[in-house]
């Protein structure tokens, strides 16, 4: 990842919740004017390897459970992966996860700086959710920052000031501490529909010194393209949960329409044939 992060004006990352949708990452490439396009790599979303557990996005879902998921990946895949490890627990635990993360494979961790029962922040402040005190978080980076084997290993910190409306004077402040405590990029979050509040940051967040690479997460804002992300300085996106939101509506049709026909005929075109799952995985026959 680091090594692709010098040599491309944007790393492409897509979703993955199990090695199925990882294959989708690994293998989609298209051709747009003879120019190749694919995903340069996946991120391990806590919101969808929760659901796909039927669980909430509350850190329910244990380290060892979530690293099986990536196992599973890696066992078929070969793209880099960005594991979302929450807020990193304790920071006594965040040691191990790391540890764990780099045996495993993974290219980096991104943990955000929130505090106490974490809620998905694209809830916003609808919920009870609060961010953790410059001092505590810069020492979590620092402590992981050590832990680390391999200098290729990155360690991202996630600012959550937008998503709590606490402005972009804190969210600079934030970064230029995570930075100077070893964060290796810097994720900015946004619920906004639109990308002006991103945008504002990273205007100035261009021109810090020491300044590291920028992750945009653009699910609310995704009217926004790549290209717009790379004028304003953005050098990783994540399409965060699409791998899952597609899947699940087709699942449910598809339910729903063999109670009402009392058969599954009319799923036909929801329906991948037979013959195709069956060649879909090489090796099956
Ligand atoms: C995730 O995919 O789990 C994320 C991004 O952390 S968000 O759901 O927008 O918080
Ligand atoms: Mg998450």
């Amino acid at each position: 990842l680091s090594r692709l992060l010098d040599s491309k004006p944007i790393i492409r990352i897509l979703e993955a919740h199990n090695a199925l949708s990882g294959l989708v990452v690994e293998n989609t490439k298209i051709f747009i004017e003879n120019k190749p396009y694919e995903f340069d790599g996946m991120w391990s979303s806590s919101l969808t390897d929760s659901t796909v557990r039927g669980k909430p996005d509350i850190e329910a879902v244990d380290v060892s459970s979530r690293l099986s998921t990536i196992n599973d990946i890696f066992e078929v895949t070969t793209k880099p992966l960005i594991y979302d490890a929450d807020t990193g627990g304790r920071p006594e635990h965040f040691v191990f996860t790391i540890r764990n993360l780099e045996r495993l494979g993974v290219s980096a961790v991104i943990i955000e700086d929130k505090i106490g029962l974490k809620k998905n922040s694209l809830l916003g402040n609808s919920v009870p959710q609060f961010q953790d005190s410059i001092e505590n978080f810069c020492k979590k980076i620092n402590i992981g920052k050590k832990a680390r084997v391999t200098s290729d290993f990155m360690i991202i910190a996630r600012i959550e000031s937008l998503i709590l409306d606490k402005g972009i004077d804190d969210a600079i402040e934030r970064a230029e501490a995570y930075i100077a405590h070893g964060a290796d990029a810097i994720m900015i979050h946004s619920r906004s529909s639109t990308p002006d509040e991103v945008f504002s940051f990273s205007k100035k967040y261009n021109t810090i010194s020491n300044r590291k690479p920028l992750v945009s997460v653009p699910t609310s804002y995704n009217k926004t393209t790549e290209d717009m992300l790379v004028d304003n300085g953005f050098n990783i996106v994540i399409h965060a949960n699409h791998m899952l939101r597609s899947a699940y509506p087709s699942m449910c049709e598809v339910a729903v329409s063999i109670l009402e026909h009392g058969r599954s005929y009319e799923s036909n075109d929801n329906c991948m044939p037979i013959k195709e799952i069956l060649n879909l995985i090489p090796g099956t026959n």
